[in-house]
């Protein structure tokens, strides 16, 4: 079994904790909780550099080895690190789980050492036909992220 975690923090008040579990080639399951955000739906996503030295505008784009366009999670045309949305409830918070086999933990696609971000407006998952939707999923700006360690 292989552990990681990102802590999150903002100055906007948001905060939160990711955790990933992997054991041996199985798919990542990734169980979260966010405070502090506005109600409704959010982007979350891989980001291809644990760099924050600007903020999590230094995270670069959305973890993508396959060079494929954005998409949303369950489909063939995705980044690795598209993980579709997070739902944050009326009193700001969420609690997620979520299991992917397209983050892993080790060999050449691994994930450790980048960052997760979650953004200000929903990911339309590549169609909502704006120039941003087969790139970011225009979902807005990024309002919390953190880098992803080993975890004991
Ligand atoms: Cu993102
Ligand atoms: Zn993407």
């Amino acid at each position: 079994m292989v552990k990681a975690v990102a802590v999150l923090n903002s100055s906007e008040g948001v905060s939160g904790t990711i955790y990933f579990e992997q054991e041996g080639d199985a798919p990542t399951t990734v169980t979260g909780n966010l405070s502090g955000l506005k109600p409704g739906l959010h982007g979350f996503h891989v980001h291809a550099l644990g760099d924050t030295t600007n903020g999590c505008m230094s995270t670069g784009p959305h973890f993508n080895p396959a060079g494929k366009e954005h998409g949303a999670p369950e489909e063939e045309t995705r980044h690795a690190g598209d993980l579709g949305n997070v739902k944050v409830g009326e009193d700001g918070t969420a609690t997620f789980t979520i299991t992917d086999n397209q983050i892993p933990l080790s060999g050449p696609h691994a994930i450790i050492g980048r960052a997760v971000v979650v953004h200000s407006d929903p990911d339309d998952l590549g169609k909502g036909g704006h120039e941003l939707s087969k790139s970011t999923g225009n979902a807005g700006g990024r309002v919390a992220c953190g880098i992803i360690g080993l975890q004991g």
